[in-house]
């Protein structure tokens, strides 16, 4: 039996602009990679975990250059089949609109769970790979599109208790069961999913769009049956694995899409199988194309003095192609008012070549306190709305508090949506 090798990626969020800055350099850069990657290492097949787009309307340069990394994909290695899911950020029925060239293609790219017609329909989902010219597959790949409310069942069941985990679980059993009766015990017997899977995940960035507002829903990790070979997920852009199995990862996104992410290992996982069996699992990780500069480096914020210091220290990067100049984030204490501040960080990085990104002033204990708010628990259904619009405003005016007018509007809006008394 030969060995067939997989290469999981996910959350290229093409067309993304990183603090009002275009990354369509870096996003070409990594294609590039990618395309280079899959010939070396003769990938067999290429997972792609959902948010593809950053948006729904991708622009025209973005879906550029999703069909020209497909297009160049079929010159450089026909073999390689495709499958990929649309995850929170695409449009399905964007995703879908070229399926039938696509497929013909031998790519397999799926926006939603439901057909053309509006049915679920989980033999679609199924996809055999290596199944070109008649050869026989020798795996299949269950591609579950990102799940929204429509996709799960009627208002009424969407209204029962735990809706969200019940019905997910029925619409999985259903897919996991056509993908066992197309396929033996010698098969590799894959799945893609976009989502939060429950278990030992964490919610770490702010990029991560929450998937229900006030209710993070997930999905425990056994609505993926332990007998498949990997799970190949997307959302969460932190390279991870979920649920305590090491056969089920994030691969996390291919570049950082907040500065909260520039620190994390880029990487895509290539997963070696022969029959069902597998025989490696290699993490690979994703050239960094452009840095991410962060004053201070450390948690800790710094006096608006020593920022400018460390800013006005920086290599001069002038030199450096506009495309590959570094990002640059300021984070200082506020001790004082000091509105000038944002001109003075201006000044002091002037004609060296960064792209300042953020500039934010934080409190004292800022940091420790914004951590503690994020690791109490993922889920905001344990704070209150004034709670939350209180750590918001915090956020926001680190020196001062809401004034009671301020907090008592903020309650006749919450009662208002809560009574559904206010206008849309
Ligand atoms: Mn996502």
């Amino acid at each position: 039996m030969a060995k067939k090798r997989v290469l999981h990626t996910s959350d290229w969020h093409l067309g993304q602009t990183f603090h009002g800055f275009d990354r369509r350099f870096e996003h070409e850069r990594f294609l590039a990679w990618l395309l280079q990657t899959i010939t070396a290492h003769e990938i067999d097949a290429l997972f792609i975990s959902g948010d593809v787009f950053d948006t729904a309307n991708p622009s025209t340069a973005a879906q550029r250059l999703w069909f020209e990394f497909l297009g160049q994909l079929l010159v450089l290695r026909r073999s390689c089949d495709v499958v990929a899911i649309a995850g929170n950020h695409d449009s399905g029925a964007g995703l879908e609109k070229t399926d039938a060239l696509t497929k013909s293609l031998g790519h397999h790219v799926l926006g939603s769970v439901r057909d053309a017609a509006g049915e679920f329909d989980p033999q679609r989902l199924v996809i055999p790979l290596g199944a070109r010219d008649g050869a026989a597959p020798w795996g299949y790949a269950a591609a579950i599109p990102f799940l929204r409310p429509d996709d799960l069942g009627s208002l009424s069941e969407l209204q029962q208790e735990n809706a969200f985990e019940v019905l997910t679980r029925k619409r999985h059993e259903a897919i996991f069961a056509a993908l066992r009766d197309v396929s033996h015990e010698g098969h590799a017997r894959f799945a893609l999913a976009h989502g939060v899977v429950g278990g030992e995940t964490h919610r770490s960035a702010e990029s991560e769009r929450d998937l229900r507002i006030g209710n993070v829903e997930s999905m425990p990790v056994d609505m993926f049956p332990a007998d498949l070979t990997y799970v190949a997920l997307g959302h969460l852009h932190r390279p991870q694995r979920a649920g305590r199995r090491d056969s089920v990862q994030y691969a996390g996104s291919p570049l950082p899409l907040h500065v909260s992410e520039a620190d994390y290992a880029h990487r895509v996982v290539v997963v070696t199988v022969q029959g069902s069996a597998v025989l490696s699992q290699e993490n690979i990780r994703v050239p960094k194309v452009v840095a991410v500069v962060r004053v201070p480096e450390g948690k800790r914020a710094a006096t608006p003095d020593e920022a400018l210091l460390t800013l006005r220290a920086l290599r001069d990067m002038s030199a450096v192609p506009a495309e590959e100049r570094p990002y640059l984030e300021v984070r200082y204490r506020l001790e004082s008012p000091r509105p000038a501040f944002p001109q003075e960080v201006a000044d002091a990085i002037d004609g060296k070549g960064y792209r300042l990104t953020v500039v934010r002033a934080e409190r004292e204990t800022e940091l420790a306190r914004a951590q503690d708010f994020a690791a109490e628990d993922a889920s905001l259904l344990s704070f209150t709305p004034e709670e939350v619009f209180r750590e918001f405003y915090r956020r926001k005016y680190p020196t001062s508090v809401p004034s009671e007018a301020l907090l008592q509007a903020f309650g006749a809006l919450v009662d208002g949506v809560l009574t559904e008394q206010v206008p849309s």
